[in-house]
């Protein structure tokens, strides 16, 4: 298959061959608005009844090495299985994801052109939100990402494969975003002169938390470290967030990190690539039931964790709009992008986040204050 070409489905029929489901393939289709990995839904009849799957193409030019990511995903989706087992869970194959296996027993499918394959149980009832929807659901939301962070607390030993090196550290974001515009391999830099510059005037906090943690003031965990709106499947009946998904980071990192992309994805008014930047903003009451729904179940938070909570929304925010902007600069080559200017227009709507936060940051560090002590 061409590379990043979208699946036939006389290719999809046969990528699914690979793996240890039974039945007659009836068809597959893209699904989803992930921006890193091709996912396609993929539909079986077993023994009569329709069954669906999830394949996904694991972008190996972001995870240089598929192996490791899925042995930490197998690791982490066992040891979660055991736990809900342990618990008396029904339905534990909605409530964590789980992987089919290949023919071969393996974890993953290296198909002939060097791409890298796996398969999911599908997820049914249950649906992911590019844009939050009430303040209830983000709540639920909180609540479901911290749940995960307690239930991969103790996968310490072995430690994680790191799946992406310093993957949230802003000061190496910033200086990757450097080297691209004193590159400037595709003359681009002129048109962002206003976002590099706000960039700029805000470089001298990109170590804050990293200097924390060197200090030994805030821990590190095993986190998500993607923990967008839509990495969460909420149940279509009851709203609950059931099942945490897109595994790829889950790897040591910060749960400032994990609080912070929450509140970046679930709390904005707008798209993260709307045009209108007059509808981009944060919506402290989105903000607010994010807090509670977390501190509620993020009970090992330590003092210099919960001091920084806050904080953490904007400088994830700000980390993710440096990377927008170093992709576009760079010629589009990491995010998917269905649109020219398409990173530009991300990069420029977190980056108005970034001000609407710093705007209230007053009011956030009540309501963070306030949901603690709940
Ligand atoms: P990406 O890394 O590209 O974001 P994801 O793993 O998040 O890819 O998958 C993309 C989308 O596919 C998700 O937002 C979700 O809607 C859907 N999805 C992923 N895994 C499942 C699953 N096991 N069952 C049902 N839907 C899923
Ligand atoms: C990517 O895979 P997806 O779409 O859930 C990215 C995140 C960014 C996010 C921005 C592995 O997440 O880090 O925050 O886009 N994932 C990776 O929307 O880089
Ligand atoms: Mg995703």
């Amino acid at each position: 298959m061409a590379e990043l070409g979208k699946a036939t489905q006389q290719e999809l029929k046969e990528l699914s061959s690979a793996f240890q489901i039974y039945g007659d393939f009836i068809e597959g289709c893209p699904y989803g608005s992930g921006h890193i990995n091709d996912t396609y839904k993929v539909t079986y009849s077993v023994g009569g009844a329709r069954m669906n799957y999830l394949l996904q193409r694991i972008n190996h030019h972001v995870f240089t090495q598929p192996a490791n990511v899925q042995s930490n995903i197998l690791r982490v989706t066992r040891h979660i299985a055991d736990k809900l087992r342990a618990q008396g869970v029904e339905d534990v194959s909605r409530n964590t994801l789980t992987v089919i296996l290949t023919k071969d027993g393996e974890p993953v499918y290296h198909d002939a052109d060097g791409n890298w394959w796996r398969m999911y149980i599908f997820v049914e009832g249950a649906s992911t939100y590019d844009q939050i929807q009430s303040a209830q659901q983000a709540e639920l939301v909180g609540e479901a990402f911290a749940g995960f962070q307690n239930m991969v607390a103790d996968l310490t030993n072995p430690r994680l494969h790191e799946t992406i090196p310093h993957f949230h550290n802003t000061v190496k974001r910033y200086e990757a975003l450097q080297a691209a515009i004193a590159k400037d391999a595709f003359n681009r830099a002129k048109d962002v002169a206003t976002e590099i510059a706000y960039v700029e005037a805000r470089a001298n906090t990109f170590g804050r938390l990293l200097e924390r943690c060197e200090k030994g003031e805030i821990p590190e965990r095993v986190t998500h470290n993607d923990t967008k709106l839509n990495n969460v499947m909420l149940d279509d009946k009851t709203g609950r967030g059931i099942c945490v998904i897109d595994l790829d980071t889950v790897m040591p990192g910060l749960a400032l990190y994990d609080f912070g992309d929450m509140c970046r994805t679930a709390t904005a008014n707008a798209a993260e690539d709307e045009q209108d930047l007059s509808k981009v903003y944060s919506r402290l009451d989105m903000f607010e039931a994010i807090a509670k729904g977390y501190c509620r179940g993020a009970k090992f938070l330590t003092p210099g964790e919960k001091e920084e909570l806050a904080f953490s929304a904007r400088l994830i925010t700000m980390t993710i709009g440096i990377r927008f902007l170093t992709d576009y600069l760079q010629g589009d080559v990491y995010f998917h992008v269905k649109r020219p200017g398409h990173n530009v227009d991300r990069c420029r709507t977190q980056l108005k986040m970034v001000q609407s936060m710093e705007d209230q940051a007053d009011k956030m560090e009540a309501i963070i204050q306030a949901a603690l002590a709940e």
